[in-house]
């Protein structure tokens, strides 16, 4: 356990020397080699949508925006770069942030900070110079896809760190969807008084800190924490100047502002998870801002959303790794590999080798029900199925499962609000808000090795010499074609 540390203020020493922020992480992707600059002139309301959608596998620099801004997106554009944030490969990165979980780290609150070079109170800030791009031909307006929102719950003072999309409606005024989840809470709970709920939105920092707003966690839980355990030490937090909240010093800008009670105006239609447009839509509460503050050379975040975009793998990582710990604990203590989201959010992959007859189907009834509503299809598959390659999946799915026994539909359970192939009950801003729908899971698993005559009935194909490679083979002319093969094909892993 590693050791926690509330509230000291270490000014400009203790932990500056090792915090990581948005400056580090482009610098690591550079580094990486997986960083792409783009250097003309962009114009983010009908252009930076359209390279971002192609730009699945780097991250981008955007270096000449309206205003003088610059800005990060796509960043991580994939589980692999996620994977790079984290210090970890594509298949270890789930089950390493599932045990960083475990291992929170309270923020420290520090007198001053990068966020704070520049003050601007209301009236001299204009949301509309940030470079906040539309991503989606249908969409509503301008969407800031990458602040992360604190709020407190008014009786208790506990923070809360979550991603809520924020359409740009006024110099002074956007729009947000409120998901019933923890901000909703708190914000019911100021409803309830009357009062307008304070709020703080940092835009731009390391992605471990994105990715501990996207954690689900229990309702009381400071992300932040979450977030101190990802990054191995604690945030460095200051305090806001018109709100009695707490962001981190080395964001990139943050805003200040209120959601006032009982207001619901037009928001959406958003490009989101999905790949769909008009989940979440409707009358959504406002938010006004009061403040900025942002470094004198802030860098800006965009965040493109849609199925395997940045988004998407926000979601993937907190998800999967929030899922592993809890199935690592079925039955006394599964075989467990992996655990991977996938495409559209709304599907698992479990990776793991069974004990027993049925023990898969006991870990795909506890992922279906987690502290995520999203997971609606569960998969279980063995220790050879590459679950980061859709082929392999598909294979599985289609070679190792007798429908009749090895499917299993759930009726009527309560689903993602936002999945649109699910009946809508009440509407998004009010509190019956859901869809209910059902469940499927699916075992994809061959019988254990206990039972090893019936398990060598599905002993894959492997060539004769495996180590074999053709580069060694191949005429020097052919070299560059060789070295072009994708590294990932059917039945790659089972090579290594
Ligand atoms: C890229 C991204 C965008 C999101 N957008 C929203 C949003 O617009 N509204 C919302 O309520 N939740 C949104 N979420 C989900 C929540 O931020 C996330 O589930 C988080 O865990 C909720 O925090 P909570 O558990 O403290 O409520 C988004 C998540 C991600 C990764
Ligand atoms: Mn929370």
């Amino acid at each position: 356990m590693i050791p926690t540390v509330r509230n000291v203020d270490s000014g400009e020493s203790g932990t500056r020397g090792q915090s990581r922020d948005m400056r580090s992480w482009i610098a690591e992707l550079e580094a990486a080699h997986e960083l792409i600059r783009v250097d003309k002139p962009v114009d983010p309301l009908t252009e930076m949508g359209a390279l971002l959608y192609q730009c699945r596998e780097r991250a981008l620099l955007f270096e000449s925006l309206p205003h003088g801004w610059r800005a990060l997106a796509q960043a991580p554009a994939n589980v692999r770069q996620a994977a790079l944030a984290f210090g970890a490969r594509e298949d270890t990165v789930v089950p390493l942030v599932a045990e960083r979980m475990g291992a929170r780290i309270a923020p420290i609150i520090v007198a001053d900070g990068p966020v704070k070079e520049i003050k601007r109170s209301g009236g001299t800030f204009d949301l509309g110079e940030l470079p906040v791009h539309i991503a989606g031909q249908r969409d509503g307006g301008p969407v800031i896809g990458s602040g992360l929102v604190v709020t407190k719950d008014p009786d208790t003072g506990q923070r809360n760190v979550s991603f809520h999309r924020l359409q740009i409606k006024g110099p002074n005024q956007s729009g947000i969807l409120l998901y019933p989840r923890h901000a909703w809470r708190n914000y019911l709970k100021y409803e309830a008084r009357n009062e307008p709920m304070p709020v703080a939105v940092f835009i731009g920092h390391h992605p471990l800190y994105y990715a501990a707003a996207s954690t689900t966690a229990a309702y009381g839980v400071d992300e932040f924490e979450i977030a101190g355990g990802f990054l191995g030490h604690p945030v460095r937090l200051v305090r806001c100047e018109t709100v009695d909240l707490e962001v981190p010093a080395d964001a990139e800008i943050v805003l200040e502002g209120h959601i006032p009670p009982h207001i619901r105006e037009e928001e959406g239609p958003f490009s989101e998870f999905q790949d769909y447009y008009v989940t979440g839509a409707g009358k959504n509460p406002v938010v006004e801002y009061q403040y900025m503050t942002r470094r004198h050379d802030a860098i800006f975040k965009n965040l493109q959303n849609g199925s395997e975009m940045e988004g998407c793998v926000f979601h993937k990582i907190p998800m999967s790794a929030t899922i592993y710990r809890r199935l690592k604990d079925v039955g006394g203590g599964p075989n467990l590999h992996n655990v991977m989201a996938l495409p559209g959010i709304f599907g698992l992959a479990i990776q793991m080798t069974p004990r027993y007859y049925g023990e898969a189907k006991n870990l795909l009834m506890a992922a279906l029900s987690s502290e995520y509503q999203h997971p609606k299809v569960a998969i279980a598959v063995d220790a050879d199925v590459d679950i980061f390659n859709p082929a392999e999946l598909l294979w599985a799915l289609s070679t190792r499962v007798n429908p009749q026994q090895d499917v299993v539909i759930i009726p009527e359970t309560h689903n993602h609000a936002m999945d649109a192939a699910l009946p809508e009950l009440g509407a998004p801003g009010t509190a019956l808000w859901q869809r209910l729908g059902s469940k499927m899971l699916i075992d994809a698993t061959i019988p254990p090795p206990a039972d090893a005559p019936a398990r060598a009935l599905f002993e894959r194909i492997r060539p004769r010499n495996p180590h074999l490679r053709l580069e060694d083979f191949a005429a020097e002319e052919s070299l560059p074609l060789v070295r072009a093969l994708p590294e990932r094909y059917f039945g790659s892993r089972l090579l290594e």
